[in-house]
C-alpha cells in the first residue's frame, strides 16, 4: 500500500505534537489542515508547510483527497466530526476525551461500525515507554498472576497554563487525565466489573475536582487503586509519570518516578531505567507523552496496513469511558457502580 494521506482538524496546542509525530510516521503523511480560528490554521500550516487549508471541516471532506481524518479538537465537537466522517466513509482517529457522555460515545463507534470504517481513540498512555515496559514484564510472567495494582498521577503542575479550558469545566481532573489513568489500569490489570469513587476539589480557582481516588474491582478478581491529583506539591515535580504498584503472586513491580522500573521474585530483584526517547521535536517533562504520540500514531498507520484492529479503538475505549462516567456516579451518589451494566 501508498503512503496514507491524513487530514488534521484542529490545530490547537495539542495538534503540533501530532503533526511532528506524523512528520516521523512511517507510512502517512498530512495532506490538509481545518481550524475554524485563522490565526491557528496560519499557525500551523505554515510551520508545517500545508498548503490545503480550510475553516471548515465539511468543505475539507466535500473537496476529499484523504484516507483518513485525525480529530484533535476539544471534547465538544468530537461527535459530530466522528460521524461526518462517516458519512464520508473515512477511517477516523479521534482525541480523548472520545466524547461528552457513553451514549453518544455509543452512537460514534456504531456510525463508524455501519459506515464499515476504522475509529481509534487517542488514548496514548498506554503506548508510553514505561507503561509498556511494565505490559512486558507481566506479559513474560515475572510477577505470576497479579491480584493487586495502584496506578498514581499526582501532581502539582500547572497544566491551565496550556490548556486554560481546564480550568472551566464543571468536570476536570477524572475526565481530562484521570481517563489515561483509568486506561492504563484497564491495559495492564484488564477489564473492570464496578467501581468505588471519591472526589474533591482542592484549588479554589478552577471548577471542577482535582483530587480522585478510585477504587476497581477487576473482571480477573484483582483490586486496583487509581489515584489522581492535581494539588499534590512535591519536592521534585513528576509531572507527567504515572507510577504504578503491582503485586503478584511471584512477585511484585514498582515503577518509581525517574522511569525506574523495579521487578523483585524469587530470582531476586532487577532495576530498569525504563525513560522515554526524547524525540528531536520534544520537550522535557512532554517528552514521554511526546513520544507516545509518536507510538499511537505509527500504530493507527500499521493497523490500518494490516486490515486489523487498533489497541485502542472506538469499541475498546467505551470500556474505559464507563469507567469515566462510573467514577462521577460513584461520586455523587456515594455509592458502588456496576460498570459492565453501563455497557450492555
Ligand atoms: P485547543 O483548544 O488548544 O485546540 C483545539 C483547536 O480545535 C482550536 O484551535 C479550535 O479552534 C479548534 N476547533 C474546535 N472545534 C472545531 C471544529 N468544529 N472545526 C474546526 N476546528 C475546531 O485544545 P488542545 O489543548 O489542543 O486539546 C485538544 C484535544 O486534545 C482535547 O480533547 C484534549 O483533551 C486532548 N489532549 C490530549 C492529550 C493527550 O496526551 N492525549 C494532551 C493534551 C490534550
Ligand atoms: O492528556 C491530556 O489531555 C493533558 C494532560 C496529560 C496534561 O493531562 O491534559
Amino acid at each position: 500500500m501508498t503512503e496514507l494521506k491524513g487530514a488534521l482538524i484542529g490545530c490547537g496546542f495539542f495538534a503540533i505534537n501530532q503533526m511532528h509525530a506524523w512528520n516521523d510516521v512511517d507510512g502517512a503523511r498530512i495532506v490538509a489542515i481545518c481550524d475554524r480560528d485563522p490565526e491557528r490554521l496560519k499557525v500551523v500550516g505554515d510551520q508545517f508547510g500545508i498548503e490545503r487549508r480550510y475553516s471548515d471541516a465539511e468543505a475539507m471532506f466535500a473537496d476529499g483527497g484523504f484516507d483518513f481524518v485525525d480529530i484533535a479538537t476539544t471534547v465538544q465537537s468530537h461527535r459530530a466530526l466522528v460521524e461526518m466522517a462517516a458519512r464520508n466513509r473515512v477511517p477516523a482517529i479521534c482525541q480523548k476525551p472520545f466524547a461528552k457522555t457513553l451514549s453518544d460515545a455509543k452512537a460514534m463507534v456504531e456510525a463508524c461500525r455501519k459506515a464499515g470504517v476504522a475509529l481509534m481513540v487517542h488514548e496514548n498512555f498506554r503506548w508510553q515507554t514505561p507503561i509498556q515496559a511494565v505490559r512486558k514484564a507481566l506479559d513474560a510472567g515475572a510477577i505470576g498472576t497479579p491480584f493487586w495494582g495502584r496506578f498514581s498521577f499526582r501532581s502539582g503542575y500547572d497544566v491551565f497554563s496550556g490548556q486554560p479550558y481546564l480550568a472551566e469545566g464543571e468536570r476536570f481532573i477524572i475526565e481530562d487525565l484521570g481517563i489515561h489513568t483509568l486506561d492504563v489500569a484497564r491495559y495492564i490489570l484488564g477489564d473492570v466489573g464496578s467501581l468505588t469513587a471519591r472526589i474533591r476539589r482542592v484549588n479554589p480557582k478552577i471548577k471542577g475536582e482535582d483530587v480522585a481516588t478510585i477504587l476497581l474491582d477487576h473482571q480477573s478478581g484483582a483490586t486496583s487503586v487509581v489515584d489522581v491529583s492535581y494539588a499534590t506539591k512535591l519536592s521534585k515535580e513528576p509531572f507527567p509519570e504515572t507510577l504504578i504498584e503491582l503485586d503478584g503472586a511471584e512477585g511484585t513491580i514498582r515503577l518509581t518516578q525517574g522511569y525506574r522500573l523495579e521487578i523483585a521474585n524469587d530470582k531476586g530483584t532487577t532495576t530498569m531505567d525504563v525513560s522515554p526517547t526524547l524525540l528531536s521535536w520534544a520537550s522535557r517533562p512532554w517528552h514521554n507523552i511526546q513520544e507516545s504520540v509518536y507510538a499511537i500514531q505509527q500504530h493507527w498507520v500499521d493497523q490500518i496496513k494490516r486490515g486489523a484492529v487498533h489497541s485502542t479503538s472506538g469499541a475498546d475505549n467505551l470500556k474505559t469511558f464507563a469507567l469515566v462516567e462510573a467514577a462521577y456516579d460513584s461520586a455523587a451518589r456515594g455509592q458502588t457502580i456496576d460498570v459492565g451494566a453501563m455497557l450492555r
